[in-house]
């Protein structure tokens, strides 16, 4: 078949997709990367077509969506949505974060939850995808206030999960806090102790390593793409964006590595330091971001580097780029700029952080790519864990949870490579992934039938 039939079956699929889910653009984004690369793929494995695996995938298995009412400090009545996409469980129990941030709505849980699936499958546990959240804002609330909040949210949500069901965690704007406040109000009215969430505190059930795991995880990926072109992190100038949990333990671990991390940012801004942050200045960035919830420019006062007010790193010289914020925050313009300053290796922490034309240029100019689905599963992985740890009521060591959680980053790595080589020697991880991720589920729906 040419490239043009190809074309076509793409865009009659995506028709059918944006019809039946209007204005869910992110969503639309993430289905469609996919099924340009499954495509040609699903046309030469038949059986995948005719049981139409991509589209049952492509729609969700259930949508909870109800009311989050709560009281703020000032005794005023707040009233917020909440979610939970519960998109597939063929292999496994749904599983994956809440997001609490204003700008969450059903598109982007859905894409979110689409990434899940083919992400949790790629990690080789047994875990099915989903993801929830609420557009409830934390910042510049009280403790108070999001307890309150999550024990309204947990007070609906703890009808539809469980821990052989479905097991939430964090992501942006759920941390540790969230998780505790979240964990207690499911404990108190189910009246059972049970891995219901992952990312829990240590001395109740939590995994060594999982708050680490992302950041971490996203630098082993990053690490496995540089070992095929003979090279390592080791004196590489390293552009991080974010300044949350994934930003912070990339930029331990790029630190450790021997790389030199010289941006961090948040929605406000980036700082650029090139002497590096070093693991000092990094304990500072963790108390203002995790204990004072300050903003990123206080470090650009407190260590007199640079400060770039509304706009993201990637205008900065470096090696490798880690963006680790959120959803669409390369553009193809910032993506350009990234190569042409010699930017050869982007790991991606969060979540399609790259647009389909930033993603074009990586392309392009051949650079190592590892998109978010196989770069920062490292963090589900380790919630897989967790969950392994709860039912066996144990706890492994750190470097138990560290040496498992650098092997299946490798066996992604290894996965990606399996599918996603071309020709020419080049691996396309974008190709990989999808289809690494896409045949273990395919495989588990063709064997339970219409369902
Ligand atoms: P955090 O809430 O801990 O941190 C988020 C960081 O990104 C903050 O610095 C925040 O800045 C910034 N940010 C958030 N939204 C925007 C925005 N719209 N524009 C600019 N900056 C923004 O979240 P995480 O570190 O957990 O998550 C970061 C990314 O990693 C997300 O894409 C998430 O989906 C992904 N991810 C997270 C995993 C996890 O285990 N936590 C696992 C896999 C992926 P500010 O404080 O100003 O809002
Ligand atoms: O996007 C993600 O993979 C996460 N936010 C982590 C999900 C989880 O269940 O640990």
């Amino acid at each position: 078949m040419t490239n043009n039939v190809y074309d076509q079956l793409v865009n009659d699929f995506m028709a059918k997709i944006i019809a039946k889910n209007a204005g869910e653009t992110e969503f639309h984004q993430a289905v469609r990367e996919v099924v340009e690369t499954l495509v040609p793929f699903i046309e030469e494995n038949p059986q995948y077509k005719e049981a139409k695996i991509l589209e049952r995938i492509a729609e969700p298995e259930r949508v909870i969506l109800f009311r989050v009412p709560w009281v703020d400090d000032k005794g005023e009545i707040q009233i917020n949505k909440g979610y939970r996409i519960e998109m597939n469980s063929a292999i496994g129990p749904y599983k994956g974060g809440l997001r609490f941030h204003p700008t969450v709505n059903l598109g982007i849980l859905k894409f979110l939850a689409y990434e899940q699936v083919y992400k949790n499958s790629l990690t080789t546990l047994p875990m099915g995808g989903g993801k929830g959240g609420s557009d409830f804002d934390p910042k510049g609330k009280s403790d108070n206030e999001v307890m309150k909040f999550c024990q309204s949210f947990m007070t609906e949500l703890c009808k539809h999960i469980g821990p052989n069901t479905d097991v939430p965690a964090g992501d942006i704007g759920v941390g540790g806090r969230e998780i505790g406040f979240l964990f207690g109000q499911y404990k108190r009215i189910r009246n059972e102790f049970t891995g219901v969430l992952t990312g829990k505190g240590r001395e109740w059930g939590g995994s060594r390593i999982r708050p680490e795991a992302t950041g971490y995880g996203a630098t082993y990926f990053a690490a496995e793409m540089l070992k095929t072109r003979g090279d390592s992190l080791e004196g590489k100038v390293v552009a991080i964006s974010g300044s949350g949990n994934v930003a912070q333990y990339a930029c331990e671990k790029v630190t450790e590595l021997g790389g030199k991390v010289v941006t961090l940012s948040d929605s406000s801004g980036f700082i650029y330091d090139p002497e590096g942050i070093s693991k000092e200045k990094l304990a500072y960035i963790m108390h203002l971001k995790n204990v004072k919830r300050g903003r990123i420019k206080e470090y650009a006062e407190k260590y007199r580097c640079e400060y770039h007010e509304g706009i993201r790193p990637w205008g900065v010289k470096c090696d490798v780029a880690m963006p680790n914020a959120t959803q669409n925050e390369i553009n193809e313009d910032e993506a350009k700029m990234l190569v042409a300053n010699g930017c050869f290796c982007i790991s991606e922490g969060a979540n399609m952080p790259s647009t389909p034309e930033a993603v074009e240029v990586y392309q392009k100019a051949k650079i190592l790519y590892g998109p978010g689905k196989a770069a920062n599963a490292g963090g589900v992985a380790v919630s897989g864990l967790e969950m392994s740890q709860n039912s066996l009521r144990l706890s492994w060591t750190r470097e138990e949870v560290d040496g498992r959680l650098q092997n299946i980053m490798k066996d992604i790595h290894g996965t990606c490579v399996k599918y996603g080589t071309v020709d020419d020697k080049y691996i396309d991880y974008v190709k990989g992934a999808n289809i690494g991720g896409f045949v273990k589920i395919a495989d588990a729906m063709l064997a339970q039938g219409i369902v």
